[in-house]
């Protein structure tokens, strides 16, 4: 099954939003297989948005992501990358879709509540940044038979 790396940024930490974003990706029957809370260094975010580096927004993402405790997770489920992905809405929350993650609580772009892996390569280097293996639980839930219609 599909794993992909999401972190709730420090504003949906300090706004109290975790527990209605986890509930959120539960319920839609995605399945939590590893999670912490840290506090991200400069170097790991650095890393962990390699892709931007020498953007303009760049050094205000470090800074931002660095601000505050965010919590690191992997969910798992079919397709997991693109459902969450889909369920974040679009990056700028000012076009985000209502009913997405991003369209329902966040209003500006540097402040946009969840990072998820966009793609099963993405997900794989984030997810080993974060986590050993040793941190990744594997294990199986009832309810997946009804999620997945094979009971
Ligand atoms: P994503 O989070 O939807 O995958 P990315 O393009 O990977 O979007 O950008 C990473 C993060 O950098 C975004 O979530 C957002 O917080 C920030 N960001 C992206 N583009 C801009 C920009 O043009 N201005 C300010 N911040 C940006
Ligand atoms: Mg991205």
């Amino acid at each position: 099954m599909e794993k992909t790396f999401v972190m709730l940024k420090p504003d949906a930490v300090q706004r109290n939003l975790a527990g209605e974003i986890i509930g959120r990706l539960e319920k839609r029957g995605l399945k939590l297989v590893a999670l912490k809370m840290l506090k991200i260094r400069q170097e790991l975010a650095e890393q962990h948005y390699g892709e931007h580096v020498g953007k303009p927004f760049f050094q205000s993402l470090v800074d931002f992501i660095t601000s505050g405790p965010v919590i690191a997770m992997i969910w798992e489920g079919q397709n997991a990358v693109q459902v969450v992905r889909k369920m974040m809405g679009s990056t700028d929350p000012q076009a985000a879709d209502p009913g997405t993650i991003r369209g329902d609580f966040a209003l500006f772009m540097g402040n946009n509540i969840i990072h998820g892996s966009d793609s099963p390569q993405s997900a794989a280097r984030e997810m080993s940044l974060f986590f050993s293996e040793a941190e990744i639980i594997s294990y199986s839930k009832d309810l997946e038979a009804w999620i997945y219609g094979t009971n």
